[in-house]
């Protein structure tokens, strides 16, 4: 046993020195939890998340060769104060050529993702696949519009057509979200749905909708999933996805023209055994198996072009 990792850094594909613009993927760490409305924890997320990867191998559960993929992994950017240092992380993400892989932080750190994907995909149709228990489609929560339950009515606003986005697991809701879940043209699909259908069949649903798109977008809150599977997390509500639920509509959405993945809401101090750390792992890892799959003849800093 090595305690310090059987393999260097994301499993052995992070490569030291390299620019976004050498590598398919570039990671960037957001640890702030200063928005959220419950415990907090998701600051800790991006130093677990990448310690944990070192223990992964470069494989996907399919036997997908991961090896000659190129991560860039800039590190974390330092969140002190939202409204001054958001912009920031939107500047950064607009500018990037390749995918990326950002690590929060509580969901409101998705809030200048948004902005930054919407900017370089100026003149595109952005898609959005949303996955949480939570539709944060609040106007204002907690004294602030910058807050973990607003961060997808803060997207709508950059100029996301609701027609482009679905979002998958909901279960929990707030008053004032009702009236754009139900009358605001998203294509929702509630975790009870899923249960009552199949993932197979929401999973081709949604499909359905990002085909449409240019390049698509994915915001992955860990609550998502339900919290006897991941219970490291702000704010637990029982009744979630599956893990094997989660890889089913991952798997249905290969050969789109994926832009990002924001993996939010990991909070370590709440889970001792850093179960949760694992399942963000699982489904980074085979969120970048998907779109190597997804790119045919790709490897190396060829694929994954998708938003520019
Ligand atoms: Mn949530």
């Amino acid at each position: 046993m090595t305690l310090d990792g059987t393999h260097k850094l994301w499993a052995d594909l992070h490569r030291p020195g390299i620019s976004p613009a050498q590598a398919d993927f570039t990671v960037l760490g957001i640890p702030f939890d200063g928005l959220a409305s419950a415990r907090l924890g998701a600051a800790f997320g991006p130093e677990r998340i990448r310690f944990w990867s070192h223990h992964l191998t470069p494989f996907s559960e399919d036997r997908t060769r991961l090896s000659d993929l190129n991560i860039c992994d800039l590190g974390d950017i330092a969140i002190t104060e939202p409204a001054s240092d958001f912009p920031r992380v939107a500047d950064l993400v607009a500018g990037l050529p390749d995918i990326l892989i950002s690590l929060g932080g509580d969901h409101s750190v998705s809030i200048p993702i948004f902005e930054g994907q919407r900017r370089r995909c100026a003149g595109k149709r952005l898609g959005v696949l949303w996955l949480d228990a939570h539709p944060d489609l609040c106007d204002e929560f907690d004294g602030s519009r910058r807050s973990h339950a607003c961060v997808l009515r803060r997207g709508l606003e950059t100029g996301i057509d609701p027609q482009d986005v679905c979002l998958v697991g909901l279960r929990s809701w707030e008053e004032q979200e009702l009236d754009l879940i139900e009358n605001g043209g998203l294509h929702v699909f509630t975790a009870a749905q899923v249960a009552e259908t199949g993932m197979g069949a929401v999973a081709a649903q949604v499909r359905q909708v990002l085909e449409n798109c240019d390049a698509i977008h994915i915001s992955f809150d860990i609550d998502v999933l339900d919290p006897s599977a991941a219970p490291g997390t702000g704010i637990p509500d029982y009744g979630g996805l599956s893990m094997r639920e989660v890889l089913t509509l991952l798997k249905a959405q290969q050969g789109l023209p994926f832009i990002g993945l924001d993996m939010v809401e990991v909070a370590p101090p709440l889970d001792p055994s850093e179960a949760t750390v694992f399942a963000a792992l699982k489904v980074i890892m085979e969120f970048i198996a998907l779109v190597k799959r997804g790119s045919p003849g790709s490897g190396g800093a060829s694929m994954g072009r998708g938003g520019n």
